[in-house]
């Protein structure tokens, strides 16, 4: 019989809330729902089974685990390794095909055959040129010239396809690796050819029969791993900057508050930002517009959800109505009058539910069809062409709209848009803009760390309640948090994303956002987007003062609700990058085997950072706090400094 489910437990959003209780009268069940009702299966949760052959499945035992082995003889160390590293493959995956796919969408714009798209930024594209080594300049009888931009843009497609395809040699962004970590993952053997490589060792040797030691496993799925966060998902934040522009800290909006009764609502859904950006240019077209009131309606309205709206949000202000947990919800509004999905995180379950409400669901990349749905592929070479006809579909929808509409009145401001780029100008201003007064303010001790926390919404847990805790502690505790995705919409809708918000932070940091007038929470951008982060904390090591390698610094990472397998890549490109990472919801590999010790502890050993797990938010942000004191403590910075900060009057006079 299925448990009784409150509704009032599930969530801390209240317009998550307001919809479940809507859904709940209107008889639709969504993802909450399922989730009380389907219990969760002990052994898998725990990684003791293997289905990698059909001599099994096998079942190990939790409760003894040695006790029994599978039939080839693998033991749960192996196992659980296997299972592991089969999770880095799909959520490596997963971001190096996006990645892949936004350079396959810059070549075309390189060689000048997408009418919809060009290089916005081509300040991005010289700095990327420049970190690695390819000159943006020529002489020319004897006077220094900028190469031509075309010309650029096609060297760097071509060096970056490297990140992808290459068979033997680092990738082309282990350049951005500081030096001595990338010594160590030299000494590892873990520096990631190209993405595919990897992928396709990493299956070979979880196939039955191959690499059968885990740690042997583990330094495979390490390299997996970073071929993720300084491979594909690199290129894919460093491409779409130079393609839509670098986000800049821009105002904008989150929660369903964001949809308007009186216009057609359009909402987008996904993680590759190229249908979203047709989008963009779509319902600002006159034409369009006229077609919306000619229906009776006040005009378009675009939000975004889960990580392609986390992208557009920070790039250009465009409204989110939602995070992963709330996008079934988002449809019980009745007024969502399309809803249009590229890639990952789209649950299966948004079809039968906006067949519920009359909204047309719509798939626009081959790669993900979803039953129910209508198939509407976009064109890269003419992607107004796809999403035009989407806005046309909403326009209909909205004209004969026949649910009754009820959007929850909730909508929060917040600074979205912070990039490595805008951090340091931020921090250092034009004139000195660095990391130097970000690690000053860490040595002087106002700010006591760095953490970055991200990842989905997760509904085995209260949604949304365990990031806004964990968030919460941290800045208390002068933490400085820089957050992506999912997680981001969490505290924004928390209101954790203002200047204001400085007053929950501790004195230190909060003495250091109210000078340079930041929140104590950086928002900066989608999942892909961690990569921005590593290039933070890169920038961190390099600058000085805080050691010499990613492992060094007095900085932690956490996905507090995580769900999906993407999650499991970006702490794994995490902890081997020297970030220590807490994950809270389960972790799937059980407690009491060499394998999770290997990972809780022996990694520490090869990477000098570690997994660790606390579903508790309070438990969760102390051991992210007291990882970040044992750093200082081994930087001989625990004691507090006083120092002169600088604000912008003081540098104004520098
Ligand atoms: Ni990332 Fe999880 Fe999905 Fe984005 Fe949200 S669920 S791992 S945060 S939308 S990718």
């Amino acid at each position: 019989m299925a448990k009784e489910f409150n509704i009032q437990e599930a969530s801390i959003c209240p317009s998550t809330i307001q919809m479940l209780e809507k859904a709940k009268k209107d008889g639709v069940s969504l993802a909450f729902n399922r989730a009380n009702d389907m219990s969760v299966c002990p052994i898998g949760s725990v990684s003791a089974c293997c289905k990698n052959c059909s001599m099994g499945p096998c079942r190990l035992s939790p409760k003894d685990p040695y006790g029994k082995q599978g039939v080839c003889g693998a033991t749960i160390d192996t196992i659980a390794a296997r299972n592991f590293a089969r999770m880095v493959v799909a959520g490596a995956a997963a971001h190096t095909d996006h990645g892949m796919g936004m350079l396959d969408c810059f070549k075309e714009v390189a060689h000048g055959k997408v009418d919809g798209f060009r290089i916005k930024d081509e300040g991005k594209l010289k700095f990327v040129c420049e970190t690695l080594d390819i000159p943006t300049t020529v002489e020319v009888d004897g006077e220094v010239k900028d190469r031509d931009i075309k010309e650029l843009a096609v060297e760097l497609a071509e060096e970056l396809e490297r990140t992808y395809t290459q068979v033997e040699g680092e990738i082309p962004f282990a350049k951005r690796v500081p030096e001595k970590t990338l010594e160590r993952w030299r000494e590892l053997g873990i520096v990631p050819r190209g993405a595919m490589r990897e992928l396709m060792e990493m299956m070979h040797r979880t196939h039955i029969g191959v690499d059968q030691e885990y740690v042997n496993i583990s330094r495979q799925f390490q390299r997996t791993a970073l071929s993720d966060g300084w491979g594909g998902s690199m290129v894919a934040t460093e491409i779409s900057d130079i393609l839509f522009g670098t986000p800049k800290p821009i105002q904008a909006y989150v929660d369903m508050g964001c949809l308007e009764e009186k216009k057609v609502n359009v909402v987008i859904n996904g993680h590759e930002p190229i249908m979203f950006e047709a989008m963009i240019d779509s319902v600002n077209d006159p034409k369009m517009i006229e077609k919306a009131k000619a229906a009776g309606a006040e005009g378009l309205n675009l939000a975004g959800m889960c990580c392609s709206g986390a992208e557009v949000l920070s790039r250009h202000g465009v409204p989110h109505a939602g995070n992963f947990m709330s996008t079934e919800a988002l449809l019980v509004t009745g007024a969502v009058d399309v809803m249009a999905v590229d890639v990952q995180c789209i649950k299966q379950g948004l079809s039968p539910v906006a067949e519920c409400y009359g909204t047309p669901f719509i798939t626009t990349n081959y790669r993900a069809h979803i039953e129910g749905a209508t198939h509407i592929q976009l064109d890269e070479s003419n992607p107004r062409e796809c999403v035009d006809k989407i806005v046309e579909l909403a326009i209909e929808r909205f004209k004969n709209r026949s649910k009754p509409v009820e959007i929850p009145q909730n909508k929060h401001i917040g600074i979205h848009g912070f990039s490595h780029e805008s951090i340091t100008y931020h921090l250092g201003g034009t004139f000195r803009g660095s990391y130097v007064p970000l690690n000053d303010n860490i040595i002087n001790g106002r700010i006591r760390g760095v953490a970055g926390v991200v990842g989905c919404t997760n509904p085995r847990v209260k949604h949304d309640w365990v990031h806004v805790e964990v968030v919460k502690e941290l800045i208390k505790n002068n933490v400085l948090v820089v957050q992506t995705g999912c997680s981001t919409i969490a505290t924004g809708k928390a209101g954790l994303l203002v200047p204001e918000a400085a007053k929950f932070a501790g004195d230190g940091l909060a003495e250091v956002c109210e000078t340079v007038g930041i929140p104590p929470v950086l928002s900066v951008g989608s999942c892909v987007d961690n990569s921005r982060i590593l290039i933070a904390v890169a920038e961190m090591a390099n600058i000085g003062g805080l050691g010499e390698k990613i492992s060094d610094l007095p900085v932690a990472g956490s996905a507090p609700e995580w769900m999906s397998e993407k999650a499991i890549s970006i702490g794994q490109y995490f902890v081997s990058s020297g970030v220590y990472t807490v994950f809270g919801a389960s972790f799937p590999v059980l407690e009491g085997t060499k394998f999770k010790e290997h990972l809780f502890k022996g990694l520490e050993g090869e990477v000098g950072a570690t997994w660790d797990f606390a579903a508790d938010p309070y438990e969760h942000a102390a051991k992210m706090i007291a990882h970040i004191d044992k750093k200082r403590e081994a930087l001989g910075i625990h004691e507090k400094k006083e120092r002169k900060l600088f604000d912008m009057a003081d540098r104004r006079e520098l």
